[in-house]
């Protein structure tokens, strides 16, 4: 399959009022308050499944834990927790007023501790629902205990003014499966972070439309697609997308939409 992928100019970067975090308390610098959890929130001693803390460092959390400060600062508060049994139970949820039919970026910072040499064993693997809906892949805690990875999605408010974003671990061990999130943010009008990945393929034609299912960038790229393709994969065609790039994708069919 032959096709024509050009990338066009960056668009403009947005200002930074509408860059702005929406979500309240995000890096926990105000303790337990803003958000709602279905884990028993303690101030020390979260030794049993389901249990949490707001704390400066994993130790204060639980004390068979290293000693981990927080992302924003290092010293800081984060939300520790002590993975539930329920997979349904909610680690972390906030409902928040957004834009109707804007893209907003969701980010943030995952570490583990459950400690067994400096791993976890059981990770935490967060799902990310906003209204209810999978927003982005399932994200897997990096075993390795005190480094801290970051977790973005991409999110569209379609006809929705309010998104009640909940983050669960759908990993039920309670051995290890200790972890940490500090730093969540959601910020409109400004490009999802993180490159292409494998995950997008799968062109869905329809008439005079084309998806590309995950797309998760807003850079400009005009592609023709051949009369009777069925499918598409955007990696393979040679797109290259790097991370803070907006793309928009414009798609030409050579032929007839079926
Ligand atoms: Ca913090
Ligand atoms: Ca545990």
């Amino acid at each position: 399959m032959r096709l024509a992928c050009g990338v066009g100019p960056l668009l403009l970067a947005m200002s930074a009022a509408q860059a702005q975090n929406q979500i309240a308390n995000g890096d926990f610098s105000m303790g337990a308050t803003g958000f709602s959890t279905d884990y028993h929130l303690k101030s020390s001693g979260a030794v049993y499944a389901q249990d949490a803390c707001v704390a400066a460092n994993t130790n204060i959390c639980h004390i068979l834990a290293l000693s981990f400060g927080d992302h924003t600062t290092g010293t800081g508060l984060m939300l520790c927790l002590n993975g539930a049994a329920n997979p349904s139970a909610a680690v972390w949820e906030q409902t928040i007023p957004v834009t109707p039919f804007t893209d907003h970026a969701f980010s943030g910072w995952v570490m583990s501790w459950g400690n067994t040499n400096g791993f976890d064993p059981n990770p935490a693997l967060l799902r990310l629902e906003i209204n209810g809906a999978l927003a982005g892949p399932d994200f897997a805690a990096d075993p390795q205990n005190g480094l801290w990875t970051e977790w973005t999605a991409f999110w569209n408010s379609g006809t929705a003014s309010f998104a009640t974003i909940r983050i669960t671990d759908l990993e039920t061990h309670a051995y290890g499966n200790d972890f940490s999130i500090d730093d969540l943010s959601l910020v409109s009008g400004v490009p999802p972070q993180g490159a292409l990945g494998g995950s997008v393929n799968g062109l869905v034609p329809r008439v005079g439309k084309v998806l590309c299912k995950n797309q998760t960038t807003h850079q400009e790229v005009r592609i023709t697609v051949p009369a009777g393709a069925t499918a598409w994969d955007c990696v393979s065609a040679g797109l290259v997308v790097h991370t803070g790039d907006q793309v928009r994708i414009l798609v030409t069919f050579a032929g007839t939409a079926e």
